[in-house]
């Protein structure tokens, strides 16, 4: 039986290009939950390094926050800090399911309809970009993440996390067969699997994990770590000293 919101948007045949658009939007936490290896645990993670890194009060910015999944998760984690929750996104049908989340949690978050490649990022002590960078097109990243290092307070963190490819051709392919494994663990199928894939082509353009480290310290941020990894996906840390 169909679960209501549960993704099977690419059991059909597909006939234009990923788009974070309405039918996206209302399957989103279905979806994500289900191709993004150890999401859940990724949020609880990023829960852990806020409350080293966070004071009273301090504002967070989720850039690409889509249906504010992580946004609420900090908020009911981390409420007796009273921080100030932003999201920005530019699909407005994520907008949309976000609000009628943040309304039927009675949310204090702040989420706007926004393209983080122009909008004036507020000054924040932690920016989290949660897979959104590898939808941003490759000339456009080094001046977002410029932007992000600026909007920064001294002794902030941007916590980056992508899916990444590899240098060496045969162990992308292998690493990129463990993923669809994955998929296959969660019931996508065969056709499902190839679908989403075509669709992505050229719109999720993933960088090696070392190209994003370079990248980041190219904008100031000369400390750059990984604190988590599965296969082709990766969160970096990035402080700004
Ligand atoms: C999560 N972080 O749940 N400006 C604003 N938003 C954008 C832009 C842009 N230029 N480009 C893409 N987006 C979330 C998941 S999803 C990743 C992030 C995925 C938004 C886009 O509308 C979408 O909501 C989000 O970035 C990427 O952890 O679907 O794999």
């Amino acid at each position: 039986m169909e679960r209501e919101n549960s993704d099977q948007l690419f059991s059909q045949e597909i006939e234009k290009q990923f788009q974070f658009d309405e039918s996206v939007a209302s399957v989103f936490d279905d979806m994500i939950d289900r191709s993004v290896p150890f999401y859940r645990e990724n949020i609880e993670l990023i829960i852990k390094v806020l409350e080293k890194f966070v004071s009273s009060g301090d504002t967070i910015l989720d850039l690409g926050s889509s249906t504010a999944s992580l946004l609420l998760k900090i908020e009911s984690e981390l409420r007796e800090l009273n921080l100030q929750l932003i999201g920005i996104d530019n699909s407005k049908p994520m907008i949309e399911q976000a609000k009628k989340k943040l309304d039927a949690f009675g949310s204090k978050i702040s989420i706007y309809d926004g393209d983080i490649l122009t909008y004036q990022l507020p000054a924040s002590q932690v920016i989290i970009l949660n897979y959104t960078l590898q939808f941003i097109r490759p000339m456009d990243r080094e001046n977002l993440l410029k932007r992000i290092y600026n909007s920064l307070q001294d002794g902030g963190v941007l916590i980056l996390t992508e899916k990444t490819v590899s240098r060496n051709s045969k162990l992308n392919k292998k690493l990129i067969d463990i993923y669809y494994d994955y998929k296959r663990t969660k019931g996508y199928s065969d056709y499902e699997i190839s679908q989403k894939r075509e669709a992505l082509e050229n719109v999720l353009v993933p960088y090696r994990e070392d190209e994003n480290i370079r990248l980041l310290n190219s904008v100031g941020f000369h400390d750059v770590e990984s604190i988590f990894k599965w296969a082709n996906f990766v969160t970096l840390i990035a402080l700004k000293n």
